[in-house]
């Protein structure tokens, strides 16, 4: 679809230890893919994960998805934020317990630093939950100048586990 006009290739990070994350993800993914100008095109697999930068809080679930999207950067963005709003996101400080996060990690042939919409994540390269889920499904990517794999190959993954194995957990109903 990349070819077609309009249509680019973003990643997002997906993320959450309060409440039910797995199920929270999952409805923000089939939120995305419902809407006409998004369309998800491959969701890693489930994964716990040991709380980063802030440590004394609850694990984490995180995943990993590609999509399709005609939305430009800040509108993809504005979106994964009002999805995290309509589904009465809990968080109170930086780095702590949230239900739902979405990050944009990457955008097609978009390099930004600085505003309110850093890409590719600056922060992505150095973390074991974001590199793991990516790895399922966008090893090749190349992000500062190396792939998914070979960062991945690099990172602190220590405790990270498998949840789910599949790669469809996001399509449960409740
Ligand atoms: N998100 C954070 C801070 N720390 N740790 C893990 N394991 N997973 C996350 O998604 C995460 C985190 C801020 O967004
Ligand atoms: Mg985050
Ligand atoms: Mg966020």
């Amino acid at each position: 679809m990349s070819s077609e006009a309009g249509w680019r290739k973003a990643t997002l990070g997906l993320g959450g230890n309060l409440g039910d994350p797995r199920m929270a993800m999952a409805e923000a993914l089939q939120r995305l893919d419902a809407r006409a100008d998004c369309a998800v095109v491959a969701v890693s697999r489930l994964y716990r994960t040991p709380p980063w930068g802030k440590t004394d809080q609850a694990w984490f679930f995180n995943a990993c998805a590609v999509i399709e999207t005609t939305l430009p950067p800040e509108a993809l963005l504005d979106t994964c934020l009002d999805i995290e709003r309509a589904m009465k996101r809990v968080r109170d400080e930086r780095w702590g317990p949230r239900t739902l996060d979405i990050d944009v990690l990457t955008y097609e042939g978009v390099f930004q630093a600085g505003g309110r919409l850093e890409l590719p994540h600056p922060r992505m390269t150095e973390r074991g939950f974001v590199l793991m889920p990516l790895a399922d499904i966008a090893a090749e990517m190349r992000v500062g100048g190396r792939t998914i794999g070979a960062w991945l190959q690099d990172a602190d993954i220590a405790g990270i586990e498998i949840a789910d194995n599949g790669m469809d957990w996001w399509r449960i109903k409740e």
